[in-house]
């Protein structure tokens, strides 16, 4: 590849110096002078075709590596503002772009044509101030809307599932609050041996705690609230099934609440892709081993789930 991209290098340098020393010899005969023109300005707009059909060729190819549709409450949300963002985006860059190409066709140099000399049109500056403000204006009213509704914490009156998430350089650790539905305290400076989250066992809240490791479970249709830390750098838990991120800041405990809906089953079946899985992955480079950084997320029924935490040990 290296090669390719240096061979293009060279010849794209060679018509460069090519024809610019053409131009220098040629400045004072006009007829090749235009010809000139005209030949830049009809492959400038040939590029912009060939352009479009890269762009149409790139959304066909790729278009089927976005997420399947996704698999929380508020991930409906997020991905109906986002659709509306990006059909705005491409809306404009079309018809920008358009223009773009074709006006470097028709108003290439010729002789005795001026350039019309404008130095301030009012209409305009209101025009190309006021569209970009008001569309500006609906997408941060939505996505604050919406960031409000995400964000918003749960009550016990919603009866979460509560894990916290651990992170460090490289793995997740998932811990559930187990019966008394309350972490037990941490503290860094308890990290010695097995109990490497630092669990305070002197609180009774940590006893019931349960610690798992490889891959964890979250029943469908119930809130679900993360809690998470870091033990050394700043790490990232990143859901995207579930349209879900936040930082893991160490000495700092920070929140994130959804509520899934599709089963792992389900998604599978959505998919047609019988190896299907949901992943939390690490996306902040936190170190060497940051890209292997990820823990399995399995989506259950109640029954399932209850089934499956049963199983799990608990700290004491
Ligand atoms: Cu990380």
């Amino acid at each position: 590849m290296l090669v390719v991209y240096s061979l293009v290098f060279i010849l794209l340098f060679l018509v460069l110096t090519f024809t610019t020393g053409k131009y220098f010899n040629t400045t004072g005969d006009y007829k090749i002078f235009h010809k000139m023109n005209k030949n830049q300005a009809q492959l400038v707009f040939i590029f912009g075709v060939l352009f479009f059909l890269f762009v149409i060729w790139q959304i066909a190819r790729w278009g089927k590596g976005l997420l399947p549709v996704a698999a929380s409450e508020h991930g409906a949300e997020y991905d109906k503002l986002m659709k509306i963002t990006m059909i705005i985006i491409f809306a404009v860059f079309v018809l920008t772009h358009i223009v773009l190409f074709y006006f470097v066709l028709k108003y290439y140099h010729r002789r005795n044509n001026k350039a019309a000399y404008v130095t301030h049109n009012t209409k305009l500056e209101i025009v190309w101030t006021v569209i970009p403000t008001v569309v500006l204006a609906i997408l941060i009213y939505q996505g604050l809307y919406n960031w409000n509704s995400i964000m918003k914490p749960l009550t016990d009156k919603d009866q979460p599932v509560i894990v916290e998430l651990y992170a460090k350089q490289f793995d997740w650790t998932a811990r559930y609050a187990g019966i008394d539905k309350q972490l037990g305290r941490a503290n860094f400076q308890l990290i010695k041996g097995a109990n490497f989250l630092g669990l305070d066992s002197t609180d009774v809240s940590s006893q019931d705690d349960k610690i798992v490791k490889g891959e964890f479970h979250i029943p469908v249709g119930k809130p679900v609230q993360f809690v998470f830390r870091s033990q050394d750098v700043i790490h990232s838990a990143y859901m995207p099934h579930f349209r879900a991120q936040m930082n893991c800041v160490p000495g700092l405990k920070t929140q994130f609440n959804f509520v899934p809906t599709i089963t792992t089953n389900e998604m599978r079946q959505n998919v047609k892709n019988a190896a299907f899985d949901y992943y939390l992955l690490c996306n902040k480079i936190c170190g060497t081993a940051h890209y292997n950084m990820q823990m399995k997320i399995v989506v259950d029924t109640p029954e399932e789930y209850e089934k499956w935490l049963a199983d799990q040990k608990t700290f004491q």
